[in-house]
């Protein structure tokens, strides 16, 4: 391939008409993007996505879907689309200019509107990401966070999404063309990756540089990857700290804000494409590129070389060489990693592998990581950010009705936390965040959810700064539950317990009288009287209260936590 070093075209306008234009923009109809749009916006006005010129519209995006063209023939694996509310599209006339603005309302570009439609979501799934099922995590994004309605239409660019961390490594694509015009570096190989990097990506990048006689360019993702991935905080620091491992004159590192999607195959063909505009000449693409996990049944989405395959079949007219790799294992005998399907003696030597999830457990039950298998400095960084789980936060959230002994249990686990030492222990009771968060909620469905939501907010800021918090709601609805649930495990654990004491003995009970008055309708919508609870299904732990005692209970719930490594015995 030769390489093409010339600068690309972006979609900015100059100093002096970004000026201008930002301020007539001002009176615009404006949609605020979703961080996913931001990143796509980025790489639109700087050229990563060269030759589009803005959002798709409605015939490129069909040709896109369909057979990944625009519908001028261009190849062009993925659709880059702006996605917004029916309420927001019936505000935005096609011919129109719409401001689009980052979260603070700073005004990144002005699009002119040619396209507004209502795409097929199932179709789109199916062709790009191979299936329509929401386990994919795009697909989830696509029905269960993009707007109903696409609008499409050329970009004019204001500014740069402004980035307040890591700015000296980054680069846009021009910046990186010249950088390697300046170097003289006439070929380059360009690595992607959402991990930190061991022993065995080290041993495959250099190999590929080798092989292509190129230099070597590592470039990681640091816009949206796959759901619990490790953040990009943790992960620069942890290249920054291999990155002395590598030849300065022969390497270089620079962060690329891509929103991936994890589409396999298309990704592979999209991240190429991408890696061309940067100038890069050659793109490694290893086993199950940009893999998204298993789909529902359990299975993988794609095949382990599929993206290899698209992108052997593309490469020419894409312009940039794929340097393929198999799964890089360590051969103990001869201490060395190699490519695994090139051992010819793997019956007679020792081949020794830690997979992600392996690794994941190590990190949090605090177990040794060994240095064959990464280096101490990326362990090390890893373990600041990961520690074990009994120092990680983690929430218990108690569930059930109104009297069924929540507070009572939730204050004396509370204690025993204490007395245990080592983490910060806060009480989110019922009444308490009634009075202090939520004083002018009442008990309608909308106002219960909002107050679960804004306990589950604080719990989940507890949890991820690394302490513990104790909710004890009736959050009578699953769906919201289960919302809080996926809120907080991002940060760390969630254990929800069932309080299971029964209506006919909360009502016996009746501590605060609220019974009496719900049964003579003086209390409106009253949770198990007149109101409905959603019993769990699959809570961590469910408490019968009737015939144990407090203490035992909260015993229960130390038990449990003990049991997951939460906390130590
Ligand atoms: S929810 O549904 O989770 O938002 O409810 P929560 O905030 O936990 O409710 C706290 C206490 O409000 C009292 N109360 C009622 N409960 C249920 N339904 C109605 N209509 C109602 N009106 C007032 C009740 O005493 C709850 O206290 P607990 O601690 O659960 O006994």
């Amino acid at each position: 391939m030769t390489q093409d070093l010339a600068p690309i075209p972006e979609l900015y306008v100059s100093y002096d008409s970004a000026q201008k234009l930002k301020a007539e923009a001002g009176d615009l109809i404006s949609h605020d993007l979703t961080p996913r749009q931001i990143c796509d916006l980025e790489l639109l006005m700087n050229g990563g996505f060269n030759p589009l010129k803005g959002f798709l519209s409605e015939a490129d995006y069909n040709g896109v879907v369909e057979n990944m063209r625009t519908a001028d023939g261009t190849l062009w694996p993925m659709p880059i689309t702006l996605d917004v509310t029916e309420k927001f599209a019936d505000t935005v006339e096609v011919g129109q200019d719409i401001a689009l603005r980052d979260q603070e309302g700073v005004i990144l570009a002005t699009m002119t509107v040619t396209d507004k439609w209502v795409p097929n979501k199932s179709r789109e799934a199916e062709k790009v990401f191979g299936a329509d099922d929401v386990a994919h995590p795009a697909v989830n994004y696509l029905h269960n966070h993009a707007g109903a309605v696409y609008l499409g239409g050329p970009v004019t660019g204001i500014q740069q999404p402004v980035h307040y961390d890591f700015r000296a490594r980054r680069d846009t694509p021009n910046e990186l063309r010249a950088y390697f015009r300046k170097m003289g570096w006439r070929k380059v190989v360009a690595f992607q990756t959402r991990n930190p990097l061991h022993r065995a990506h080290q041993e495959l990048t250099f190999r590929a540089a080798r092989e292509a006689q190129a230099n070597l360019l590592i470039h990681p993702v640091v816009g949206l990857t796959k759901p619990g991935d490790i953040d990009h905080f943790t992960r620069v620091r942890c290249y920054e700290a291999v990155l002395d491992q590598y030849p300065a004159s022969t390497t270089a590192m620079s962060l690329l804000n891509l929103a991936m999607r994890m589409a396999g195959p298309r990704e592979a063909v999209w991240h190429g494409l991408i890696r061309k505009n940067h100038g890069c000449t050659h793109f490694i693409v290893g086993r199950d590129h940009a893999g998204p996990g298993k789909n529902s049944a359990g299975e993988d989405f794609y095949g382990p070389y599929d993206a290899q395959d698209l992108f052997r079949e593309h490469q020419a007219e894409m312009g940039i060489e794929m340097v393929d790799f198999k799964h890089m294992v360590y051969v103990q005998d001869r201490a060395q990693y190699e490519p695994a399907d090139e051992i010819a003696d793997k019956d007679d030597v020792t081949i020794l592998n830690i997979s992600g999830t392996e690794l994941r457990r190590r990190l949090s039950e605090g177990l040794e990581i060994p240095e064959w298998f990464s280096f101490p400095t990326v362990v090390e960084e890893l373990r600041r950010t990961r520690p074990p789980r009994a120092s990680q936060g983690f929430t218990v959230f108690f569930t059930g009705f109104s009297g069924s002994g929540k507070s009572t249990i939730a204050n004396a686990l509370m204690v025993k936390l204490m007395e245990m030492g080592g983490r910060p222990v806060t009480l989110l009771d019922g009444d308490i965040v009634r009075k202090n968060l939520s004083s002018e909620l009442g008990f309608s469905k909308e106002h219960r959810d909002l107050n679960i939501r804004r306990i589950g907010y604080v719990a989940s800021e507890i949890t991820k700064n690394g302490g513990i918090a104790i909710c004890a709601p009736i959050a009578p609805y699953a769906a919201t539950r289960r919302a809080v649930r996926e809120d907080i495990e991002q940060f760390g654990a969630f254990i929800e317990v069932h309080v299971a004491t029964s209506i006919e003995e909360c009502e016996r009970r009746d501590r605060k009288g609220l019974y009496k008055l719900a049964r003579e309708g003086k209390i409106k919508e009253f949770t198990g009287i007149s109101d409905p609870y959603d019993v769990p299904e699959n809570p961590e732990l469910s408490l019968e209260t009737e015939s144990v005692a407090v203490d035992n209970c909260a015993h229960q719930v130390i038990l449990k936590l003990e049991s997951m490594g939460l906390i130590k015995g």
